[in-house]
């Protein structure tokens, strides 16, 4: 049996929720993000803090930040499903060698598909613990052969005002725009999303490609990507352009280094009643911290 509108994710590459359910208590995080041919050891040092239990797709499918739709996190579940997911393309080009256009449906059999559960820590001070599917975004990066101009990647997501009404208001440039150092983007950490809790990804959460960088703050991680530009010079991503002295560009996790408007030391996880202390790097600080050597982590905010 197929799913309609998601023809790649057969019925048994798909976790039941249940099975999802019982292993909560069992899951290293970092093990399970390090488990695909990564030394385990490394892992299990990594994140004294395991274990965290997964939040409820409930609050993860239903409590977004997305822009195109509403700034209203309980509204955005409604509001998505105007969105046409077929036909979806996502085209490679910038500073490659072999720019390429693929059809969303092809994904799967290209890149094929594993789980990860990551913490997701969203600048305003919410987070959540997410089991999503998809694969390493090296994999569709590497597919088109950076030339060695190529320094920046930049993720682009859908303009389509028709669909997505909150691009009918100014809150935000349109398109969404977001990039990363080519070696941020290539860590194995960095994911493409197309799944969760073993379903197809719903629109709400960014259907039918977002990214999930775990160590930098959720803003970082776009949904609803078309297009994706590999380039020599930094590029201009959308929340950096509307409020530069708020959102940098690095985006990484930092409790130290507070916004403008509040401290991020600690964040409230949805569905728990007491605040979690904030982690550097989201708590994956022992994988990413060799990517900034020499640089003032208080810049990279
Ligand atoms: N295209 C697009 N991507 C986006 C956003 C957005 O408004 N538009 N919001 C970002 C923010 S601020 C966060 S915290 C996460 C939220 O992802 P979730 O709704 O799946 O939890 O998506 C990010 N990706
Ligand atoms: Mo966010």
């Amino acid at each position: 049996m197929r799913f309609s509108g998601h023809p790649d994710l057969r019925e048994s590459q798909v976790t039941p929720q249940h099975l999802f359910d019982q292993r909560r208590r069992k899951i290293m995080l970092a093990a399970t993000a390090w488990g695909m041919g990564w030394s385990n050891r490394f892992a299990f040092a990594a994140s004294p803090e395991t274990a965290d239990p997964m939040t409820a797709l409930a609050d993860i499918t239903g409590y977004n930040n997305y822009y195109e739709f509403s700034n209203d996190k309980k509204a955005v579940k409604v509001l998505a499903q105007a969105l046409t997911l077929q036909p979806w393309t996502i085209t490679v080009e910038g500073e490659v060698e072999k720019p390429f256009t693929l059809d969303a449906d092809d994904l799967f059999r290209l890149f094929g598909h594993e789980e990860r559960i990551y913490r997701l820590r969203c600048v305003e001070g919410w987070a959540m613990v997410v089991p999503w599917s998809g694969f390493a975004i090296s994999k569709l990066i590497e597919r088109a052969r950076p030339t060695s101009r190529a320094k920046f990647v930049e993720f682009e997501s859908l303009k389509r005002s028709s669909e997505m009404i909150g691009q009918r208001t100014g809150s935000l440039p349109w398109p969404y725009r977001e990039a990363l150092r080519i070696d941020e983007a290539m860590h194995p950490l960095a994911f493409a999303v197309t799944g969760l809790y073993g379903q197809p990804l719903p629109k709400q959460n960014g259907a039918p490609l977002r990214l999930a960088i775990p160590w930098k703050y959720g803003f970082k991680s776009a949904k609803a990507i078309t297009r994706i530009r590999l380039a020599y010079e930094q590029p201009t991503t959308s929340w950096a352009q509307l409020a530069p002295s708020e959102y940098g560009f690095y985006g990484n996790v930092n409790p130290q280094v507070s916004h403008p408007r509040w401290s991020q030391a600690r964040e409230n996880r949805i569905g728990e009643l007491q605040k979690r202390p904030t982690l550097p790097f989201n708590g994956y600080a022992e994988q990413v911290a060799d990517l900034y050597k020499g640089m003032d982590p208080k810049t990279l905010f």
